[in-house]
């Protein structure tokens, strides 16, 4: 499991677009992301950080660093 954090999010609308965002990517599975923490977990099968990140900002959130 990987684990970024996303800065940002506010509500649960929030959370739910970063799940969907990040299982429409072909490679991250069982995605779940935390509100309270401001983190998503995924497991990644050789998908590049920065695509996933680039993914997160599309939709406007700000996503960190890998933890
Ligand atoms: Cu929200």
């Amino acid at each position: 499991m990987e684990t970024l954090k996303i800065n940002g999010m506010s509500c649960g609308h929030c959370t739910s677009s970063v799940t969907k965002t990040l299982e429409a990517i072909p490679g991250l599975s069982q995605v779940t992301v935390n509100l309270d923490k401001g983190e998503a977990t995924f497991t990644n099968s050789g998908v590049a950080l920065e695509d996933i990140r680039a993914a997160v900002s599309k939709i406007g959130f700000d996503p960190g660093k890998l933890t």
